[in-house]
């Protein structure tokens, strides 16, 4: 059972309550995390898998990219921290550590995976830059890897940094967790899941080969950017790093990966 209720498009705009507007066509890892948080939470929530990010969305929610958690008084909560510090408002089991010194950490980790230079931001330059280096033959096709160079920072040069970054954070993780393990606990901070684990594992979805089952809505000509993601820095997602996803995605978040209602689907 999921607390995730989703909504097609038209529907979701004259709805009320939480909503949680997410990428409706590929499992982009702010969107998963956003949803894994509910999830785990048991907080009902509803989901809107967005076709493309587009004037409209902005003119709906006033974000320009996804996920976008609106309420009805509330202003849009589209960072991740903003995403989950209101969803820790709202209960279910604790996600972000109580004592302060772990808080700090926790956040400062997560900021590695899902703040501006960190994996995710990473990721998406790598991918970028094989769709521009190849002509759109390999990775994102040309229009929308000029599309997201142009949002998201791209310069051919800062994919050497972009690199050595993606390593850095895996190793970063891979120790982390061997760190924990070693103390006896099974999850990054410790006994206790954490939001942390839930970004690792959905920023990792990015990093490991994804069989069409694990995520059947996903778009077609998204895969070989993943494919091509995986191809750069698979080797690097060490086997500790494998092993934590597919617990977390086993035992805690929803599977396979559903990314919108059926009837949202765009070709
Ligand atoms: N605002 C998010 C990051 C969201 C983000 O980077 N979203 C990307 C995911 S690939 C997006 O919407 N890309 C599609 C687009 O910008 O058109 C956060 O800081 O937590």
């Amino acid at each position: 059972m999921t607390s995730l209720t989703f909504l097609d498009v038209d529907t979701a705009r004259s709805a009320s309550g939480p909503r949680l507007v997410v990428a409706g066509n590929l499992p982009s890892p702010w969107s998963e995390a956003a949803k894994g948080i509910f999830h785990v939470k048991e907080l009902p929530i509803q989901v809107i898998g967005y076709p493309r990010v587009d004037e409209a969305l902005r003119t709906w929610t006033g974000a320009l990219n996804v996920p976008v958690l609106l309420t009805d008084e509330e202003p849009p909560r589209t960072g991740w921290a903003e995403i989950l510090a209101f969803a820790e408002r709202q209960g279910g089991v604790p996600l972000i550590p109580a004592e302060p010194e772990a808080r700090i950490r926790h956040h400062g980790l997560a900021h590695e995976l899902c703040g501006e230079g960190g994996f995710g931001w990473c990721s998406r330059l790598v991918m970028i830059d094989g769709g521009l280096a190849s002509g759109g033959t390999r990775s994102f096709s040309l229009p929308v890897a000029q599309y997201l160079a142009r949002k998201y920072g791209y310069a051919p040069e800062r994919i050497p940094a972009a690199l050595a970054r993606l390593r850095e954070v895996l190793a970063l993780f891979d120790a982390e967790l061997a760190r924990s393990h070693a103390a006896g606990h099974r999850y990054l901070l410790g006994a206790q899941l954490t939001a942390l684990d839930i970004y690792l594992a959905t920023c990792l979805t990015y990093a490991v080969p994804l069989a069409d089952a694990d995520c059947p809505q996903l778009q077609p000509r998204v895969r070989p950017a993943l494919a091509y993601l995986v191809e750069q820095i698979g080797a690097y997602v060490t086997p500790a790093l494998v092993a934590h996803r597919k617990h977390l995605f086993e035992t805690k978040l929803p599977w396979p990966i559903v990314l919108r209602a059926e009837a949202a689907s765009t070709a």
